[in-house]
């Protein structure tokens, strides 16, 4: 569901970016940075902000930049991925006129030998044949993004300065402190914008002689003082025949974009040019990064960087007609979000956390900075009555819970405390339903946590 209206108000579009842009999201690889949220389902069905998924993000800023050919690459498909896109997005994309979709492409469907994607261009390559059919119909770029980033973009703006540069390759960039730096692309540009260095994720030596004055950015000098580095963000636009060019003769055996592609594109002296971003991006491809950048949307220090409402940019979703969430006596919510249809009982207190879609907590539960992605469906007390032995969905009474990032259709019973007292940071017990990751405990999707267990 996407009201008729918000397609149209996409502005003024005289790029025709609905024909001539063909969007192609990197959907994840193997998946083990998020683990164990990717242990059941492609990254990007990860659910995101109570009500979302992942692949909502690049969606809808493709959608709201009048983006509606959209492929998402993945390794494996699952039902729910295909669901989720079909329903929130086909009927909006799909117009007569647009013939725009959003299409899930597995390795595992690919006409190609390779079982697997080896990489991101790898994963275009092995697509190309696809994308061609596209260049056909009028596709001129392609804009390759991350199914795995939080962020509001404005991707017309992007391809015109690609247009206007006459670029191969535009990536979107942003400055970067020292700390975090290592972690990236990072690139030196000149006064056009041309990148006339880049380096992959550099460390030591490697990372410092990527020191720059970050102001050509157009940031202010404090600015560009605390963050010296320009950093890509891993969203390119590649015009199409260049890419295919580069892919199927230049390097056909290249498997990365920021590893081989962009730095022998430039070294061949194709014309590799920096769009500098402006705003709130995060790469949420962690655990750590993941569960921050969720409950800093429930931040009141002025930290919460991100908003999924936006009146000229919203973020979609599937529209699943889902009950108002419900709140009973003497419950104490404090900085939360609360996803639909969910259901808390008496005495309850919920603090700094996000509250998944059909999240049944029971009474007297203590939760807090808690990442709760809730459940997949309704399942009564009665009807879990019936299974020998059944826990029911959600939190039992009495429980207390802190800084846990629950998966979803997670059982915890009755007085369980998970509050991690010696501050592991990583411990695997995956056979119990749950591992911990940078410190946070990660209760697995479907996992039963007994009453009474102490983590
Ligand atoms: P990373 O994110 O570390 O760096 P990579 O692991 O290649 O790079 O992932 C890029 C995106 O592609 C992610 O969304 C990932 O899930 C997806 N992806 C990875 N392998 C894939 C595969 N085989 N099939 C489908 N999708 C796959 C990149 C750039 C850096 C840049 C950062 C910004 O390489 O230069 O700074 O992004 O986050
Ligand atoms: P994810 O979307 O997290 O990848 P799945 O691929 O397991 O998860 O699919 C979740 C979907 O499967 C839900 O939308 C729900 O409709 C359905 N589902 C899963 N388990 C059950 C169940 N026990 N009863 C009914 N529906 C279920």
């Amino acid at each position: 569901g996407i009201a008729a209206g918000a397609l149209t108000g996409a502005g003024k579009d005289d790029l025709d970016m609905s024909k001539t842009v063909l969007g192609i999201i990197l959907g994840g690889g193997a998946g083990t940075r998020l683990y164990p949220l990717t242990k059941k389902r492609a990254k990007p069905a990860v659910p995101l902000g109570a009500n979302y998924r992942l692949i909502d993000i690049p969606v809808s800023n493709c959608v709201n930049s009048n983006v509606t050919k959209i492929y998402c690459l993945t390794q494996f498909n699952s039902a729910s991925l295909n669901r989720h896109l079909s329903q929130a997005y086909n009927s909006s994309v799909g117009a007569y006129t647009s013939r725009g979709f959003v299409e899930v492409l597995a390795a595992s469907q690919s006409n190609v030998r390779k079982e697997w994607f080896q990489g991101t261009a790898d994963a275009v390559r092995q697509y190309m044949w696809l994308f061609e059919e596209a260049m056909r119909d009028g596709v001129q770029d392609f804009l390759i993004l991350s199914g795995d980033h939080l962020y509001r973009m404005d991707y017309k703006e992007f391809v015109r300065k690609h247009r206007e540069s006459g670029a191969a390759i535009t990536i979107a960039a942003l400055p970067c402190d020292e700390k975090r730096a290592s972690a990236f692309g990072l690139m030196k540009i000149d006064d056009e914008g041309r990148v006339i260095e880049f380096a992959e994720k550099p460390s030591g030596d490697a990372l410092k002689a990527m020191q720059v004055d970050t102001t050509v950015l157009g940031v202010d000098a404090k600015t560009a003082a605390e963050k010296p580095y320009i950093a890509s963000m891993g969203i390119y636009v590649m015009t199409a025949n260049v890419l295919k060019e580069l892919l199927e003769n230049h390097m056909p055996t290249a498997n990365d974009f920021g590893n081989e592609v962009i730095p022998e594109a430039r070294k061949m002296g194709y014309p590799v040019q920096a769009y500098a971003f402006q705003g709130y991006w995060e790469d949420i491809g962690t655990i750590e990064a993941f569960y921050n950048a969720n409950l800093a949307l429930v931040k009141t220090d002025g930290s919460a960087n991100f908003s999924f409402y936006d009146k000229e940019a919203p973020i979609y979703t599937m529209s699943r007609f889902l009950p108002p969430s419900k709140v009973l006596q003497d419950v104490v919510v404090r900085n939360a979000i609360i996803g639909d249809g969910s259901n808390i009982k008496a005495r309850s207190r919920v603090s700094n956390s996000i509250i998944g879609l059909r999240s049944l907590i029971g009474e007297d539960v203590v939760m807090e900075d808690t990442l709760m992605l809730g459940s997949d469906y309704y399942e009564t007390v009665e009807e879990c009555a019936w299974v020998p032995g059944c826990l029911p969905m959600g939190v039992g009474n009495g429980s207390h819970i802190r800084k846990a990032l629950i998966d979803k259709n997670a059982r915890i019973g009755e007085r369980v405390q998970i509050l991690n007292k010696d501050n592991v940071q990583e411990a695997n017990r995956e056979a119990e339903g749950f591992m911990i990751r940078d410190g946070i405990v990660c209760v697995i999707k479907d996992s039963v946590i007994p009453s009474g267990t102490v983590i």
